[in-house]
């Protein structure tokens, strides 16, 4: 796929930037950014002004398509692709595009599927209602026969997804029950999309995963054995991005669930990036974490990337109190992070000894 685009975002540096990440790690190429301040109001999700400007922008370019850097509603993308009369997509159906490229196993097809699934249904049933208005071809009602029975297949089609899933999750559970039973430390690495998950989990693993530069490189857990450290395994997973909805969390739940029965949590974070933008994606991966329940005190932050540390500021929450500063690339800290990691074992050990003491 190589369409020419035109990529709406905000006006922050940082999110025309992300924007275009996503675009590009989508496949869209190349893209010109037209930038706004608003995204969530009114008709088009756009000002009435902005999308007037951004209909002779797109009159003058001629692209393949139009992307919106935010969750817009099914009656906002009908009513602007019809203005702009090109192909017009949001922010999620940008996400999930990418992860329907990156979806490889049984289970993130499954997962991604269930995602676009839910995305769609409620997108088909107003935009169907939005045409029949437009058309006046008759009662409202014509052809809704057709439609419900579509939307009953698709509804189908989500709870077969959600019980392969389920028992998906069993299987999962099944697997942490034995890694309990074998007394096995269980290490699971965080963070936003980008922050070099896999990177250190090759350094910590000698394990061979794809990194790229692209978003979302990863989609599936992989659990391997930390070099050098007994019993203690390490699982590498999705990433986190802003503005994630609800229910692509909800279908990542089996994938996303190994964090929540972990025993430690490594929350990677982009130490090279500039202030203002870590700690966003800071707050963005503490969201999803506090939204799976996880138990902050058992989370290190792991300030990765100091190779390239431009700024000064320091990592200080009162949230999150454990943490080092690493390269993963270039092998700068790892023996710490191991002693790090050790220490949290050995304490765990404690724990489990205690709690069979007690009872
Ligand atoms: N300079 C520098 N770059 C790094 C470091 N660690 C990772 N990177 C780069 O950051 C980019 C993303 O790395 P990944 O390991 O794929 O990131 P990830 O967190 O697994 O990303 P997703 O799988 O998309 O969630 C790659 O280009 C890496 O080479 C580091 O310590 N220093
Ligand atoms: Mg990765």
């Amino acid at each position: 796929m190589n369409e020419r685009s035109i990529v709406v975002t905000y006006r922050e540096p940082y999110s025309e930037q992300e924007a275009l990440e996503l675009v590009s790690s989508a496949g869209y190429s190349p893209s010109v950014s037209f930038k706004v301040k608003s995204m969530r109001e009114g008709k088009y999700g756009l000002p009435t002004g902005k999308a007037e400007e951004l209909k002779k922008l797109t009159e003058k370019l001629n692209p393949e398509l139009v992307i919106i850097d935010e969750q817009l509603s099914a009656s906002q993308i009908y009513h602007l692709s019809k203005l702009l009369g090109v192909k017009t997509i949001d922010r999620i159906r940008l996400i999930l595009d990418i992860f329907e490229k990156r979806a490889m196993t049984t289970e993130a097809k499954l997962q991604v599927k269930l995602a676009e699934l839910q995305y769609e249904v409620p997108r088909i049933r107003e935009t169907v209602r939005l045409a029949k208005m437009g058309e006046q071809t008759g009662p409202m009602g014509y052809g809704a026969y057709e439609v419900d029975k579509y939307i009953r297949f698709l509804n189908r089609q989500i709870n077969g997804l959600r019980k392969k899933l389920e028992r998906e999750r069993m299987r999962r559970s099944l697997h942490r029950q034995k890694r309990l039973e074998e007394d096995k430390f269980i290490v699971a690495l965080a963070g936003y999309t980008g922050a070099g998950k896999t990177t250190l989990f090759n350094a910590l693993t000698d394990e061979n995963k794809t990194v790229t530069g692209k978003m979302f490189t990863t989609l599936t857990t992989t659990i391997r054995k930390i070099n050098g450290l007994n019993n203690v395994y390490l699982s590498d997973t999705v990433g986190f991005i802003e503005r994630l909805p609800h229910y692509l969390i909800e279908s990542f739940k089996s994938t996303l669930e190994e964090l929540k029965y972990s025993d430690l949590i490594l929350l990677v974070l982009d130490y090279s990036l500039d202030e203002e933008l870590f700690w966003r994606k800071y707050m963005a991966s503490l969201n999803v974490l506090e939204e799976l329940e996880v138990n902050l005190d058992n989370v290190v932050a792991v300030l990765n990337k100091i190779d390239q540390k431009k700024t000064d500021f320091v990592f200080q929450d009162s949230r999150i109190k454990d943490y080092v500063e690493i390269s993963a690339l270039k092998g700068i800290n790892l023996e710490k992070l191991r002693e790090i990691i050790q220490q949290k074992y050995n304490e765990g050990k404690v724990q489990v000894i205690n709690t069979k003491e007690t009872f």
